[in-house]
């Protein structure tokens, strides 16, 4: 069936910010509550399989110290993208299973970031210790993760097996999972512990690393999912049709890479308390785009301070390549990305064209994007 054009979405009402605070408050209770079936379920099955009980307890602890405490943006997008694409609000099985798509993001989620704090040496996420770093965990973070992974497609398993559309999920998680791991591999060796270049960074190759590493499964995962879940196909059923992966896609890109610079900027300029981690990219050598903004704009003394002190193990330093970053104005030149990027952005998300799904249930809207831009846009956490 032909994609049937549709007339533009109207522009809501602005709700008082008590109000929108007290809405999003009651959607992540919601969704929260789903978090906790979910995770008995993957308890039970270790029950199931008669684990003894010590592992029962360790695998609570673990889920639940990794997976709910972060802001959810994740998970609770995939509701939110299919609410819109359908325009409605979801019947209850709906919205369950809605919500167990946006879980496994969030399982993703724990299980790259139990990884990474790992790789970067990090100190503290979600404004508590890394979960490496816990008594009684170390190096079984390891396995930890793993688990982390697998129970993603238990999850899916469970509630999606008699779907049309089960292998495309499952496809789609690893085809995702596997992108992101090239760009953690690209973020590495692009900062080696042991020697520095700074002649390797490049924004070309800082656009690779957050794109694989961060865009693809923050943003174009969770409404890939949403539309999945919605009937929209993955293969074309005639040559006129949509690609309506391609079309998100081609928007979550930029948004994710607006996002990680967003994460990049707040390493360096956020305090602990506001950003829940202690920044590490100037200490462990991140090809990040404050580095090579500051690059771009220093002269040769600071340079050579940048040469002599980036990637190093040592706060003295770190304060030096902050305070060059300072000098060469790399606050200005984040203000002004961040107020390109928003226009570019919309600019973008205008020339979305709002298509039905042959089924007829849902239609890719413009606001599908557009709620995520706001979300981000200016955020200081
Ligand atoms: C985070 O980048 C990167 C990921 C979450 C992807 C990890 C991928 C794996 C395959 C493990 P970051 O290190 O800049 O994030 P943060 O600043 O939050 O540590
Ligand atoms: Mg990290
Ligand atoms: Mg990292
Ligand atoms: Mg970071």
């Amino acid at each position: 069936m032909a994609p049937i054009a549709t007339s533009p979405t109207p522009t809501p009402t602005p709700l008082p910010p008590t109000a929108v605070k007290d809405k999003k408050a009651a959607a992540r209770k919601r969704f929260e509550a789903v978090y906790a079936v979910v995770r008995d379920d993957l308890l039970d099955d270790f029950r199931k399989h008669n684990m003894p009980e010590e592992a029962i307890e360790y695998y609570r602890r673990s889920m639940d110290y990794n997976v709910p405490g972060g802001k959810l943006n994740r998970g609770l997008s995939v509701v939110d993208t299919v609410a819109i694409l359908k325009g409605r609000e979801l019947t209850e099985t709906e919205y369950f299973k809605a919500a167990v798509l946006g879980w496994s993001v969030e399982w993703m989620q724990a299980y790259f970031l139990v990884s990474d704090d790992i790789m970067d040496s990090s100190i503290t996420r979600r404004g508590q210790p890394c979960w490496y770093r816990m008594e009684g965990v170390g190096f079984m973070a390891v396995n930890d993760a793993l688990i982390l992974e697998g129970a993603i497609f238990q999850m899916i398993r469970k509630h999606f097996r008699k779907e049309s559309y089960y292998v495309d999920i499952i496809d789609l998680l690893h085809e995702v999972s596997y992108q992101t791991e090239m760009g953690q591999l690209v973020d590495l060796i692009t900062a080696p512990e042991d020697s520095v270049d700074l002649s390797k960074f490049s924004l070309a190759r800082h656009s690779t690393i957050v794109i694989y590493k961060t865009a693809l499964y923050s943003f174009y995962l969770p409404v890939a999912l949403a539309l999945l879940l919605c009937g929209f196909p993955v293969e074309k059923r005639n040559e006129s049709d949509p690609d309506y992966y391609k079309i998100a896609l081609d928007i979550l890109v930029p948004l994710g890479e607006y996002f990680q610079i967003q994460d990049d900027y707040l390493d360096y300029s956020g305090t602990p308390e506001q950003i829940g981690k202690i920044g590490t990219d100037i200490v462990d050598n991140k090809c990040s785009w404050c580095i090579n903004t500051a690059l771009a704009h220093a002269n040769p003394e600071q340079r050579a301070i940048l040469d002599a002190s980036y990637g190093r193990k040592d706060p003295a330093a770190e304060e030096r390549v902050k305070e060059i970053f300072r000098q060469v104005g790399v606050d200005n030149e984040y203000a002004e990305y961040e107020a390109q990027s928003y226009a570019r952005i919309n600019t973008l998300i205008a020339a979305v064209p709002e298509v039905r799904s042959p089924n007829g249930d849902a239609v890719l809207r413009r606001a599908v994007f557009s709620t995520f831009l706001e979300k981000i846009y200016k955020r200081t956490k």
